[in-house]
């Protein structure tokens, strides 16, 4: 499928999804978000793909925000009558079941942030910079820089950020855990796409049944959690892919996932 605001790209079981427009730093309007949701809803859907990576295009900016010229005339009827950007959380967010990262190469701010965030796990290139610079524009985080950025940074961070529209550079961002690792940009998608190849060789069952524990720890007590993911551990025990695992490690030789 082709799209004006994206481009989308097959690694073997890797997609790649690209935000392009680079001439508003990857601003995040309402064409983007329809097509990134279609372009998720295709990765889900095919059986082949096993991990995405998305990333903006260019060297400046992985988003730097929803697109301010959009929303500068938009009435607050419209906002909420057309719950505007809620379809980032379902359809992104809730809908996506199979693992994917966020690849973020320079600015990543207010919905950019968000984004990245909504992802499974960030790598930065090293002139990444994060930030909520909302209420700079007499507005606040609205697609969850309120509350992924608290639980990822913790509220000293998360509120000077919210309330300073101070960015963080990607070091900091990697000592706050924002980030699961910072590379040098030249070697970022490079380092991303290996990652994800890495992540699309595991079982799929057990990666999904991995993603959806490692989520619900935000979502749940701690002896809710644990049961959880005591029962998904008992359940994976069920699949062709346990098998072929422990016989795999027993016999000395890589496993063969069936995805079942
Ligand atoms: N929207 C639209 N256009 C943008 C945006 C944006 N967020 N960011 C940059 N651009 C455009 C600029 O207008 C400029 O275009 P043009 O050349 O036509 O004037 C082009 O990109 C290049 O930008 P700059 O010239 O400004 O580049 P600089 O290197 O000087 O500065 C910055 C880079 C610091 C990133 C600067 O562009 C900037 O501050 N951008 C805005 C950042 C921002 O405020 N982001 C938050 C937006 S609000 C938001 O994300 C809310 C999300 C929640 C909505 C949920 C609703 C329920």
């Amino acid at each position: 499928m082709t799209y004006e605001t994206i481009l989308t790209h097959h690694d073997g079981a890797v997609t790649l999804i690209t935000l392009n427009r680079p001439q508003a730093l990857n601003a995040l309007n309402t064409t983007v978000l329809e097509e990134l949701i279609a372009a998720f809803a295709e990765f889900e859907r095919d059986d082949g793909q096993r991990c995405a990576v998305l990333t903006g295009s260019g060297e400046k900016a992985f988003a730097a925000g929803a697109d301010i010229k959009e929303m500068a005339d938009k009435p607050t009827a419209a906002f909420y009558g057309e719950d505007f950007f809620a379809g980032w959380t379902s359809r992104l967010v809730k809908a996506v079941r199979k693992p994917w990262i966020a690849a973020v190469n320079g600015f990543a701010l207010g919905g950019g942030c968000e984004v990245a965030m909504m992802a499974d796990f960030i790598i930065a290139s090293d002139n990444a910079q994060f930030g909520q610079p909302e209420i700079k524009l007499g507005v606040a985080p609205g697609m969850g820089g309120s509350q992924r950025l608290t639980r990822a940074v913790g509220k000293a961070k998360a509120m000077e950020m919210c309330l300073t529209g101070r960015m963080m550079d990607a070091a900091e961002a990697e000592r706050a855990g924002l980030v699961s690792r910072v590379v040098p940009l030249a070697e970022l998608m490079d380092d991303a796409m290996a990652t994800a190849r890495t992540v699309a060789g595991m079982p799929p069952l057990a990666a999904m049944m991995s993603k959806e524990m490692v989520d619900m720890a935000f979502e749940t007590t701690l002896d809710q959690g644990l049961l959880a993911e005591r029962r998904m551990f008992q359940v994976l025990t069920a699949t062709e892919d346990k098998a072929e695992g422990m016989a795999a490690f027993v016999e000395k030789r890589p496993g063969q996932w069936k995805g079942r």
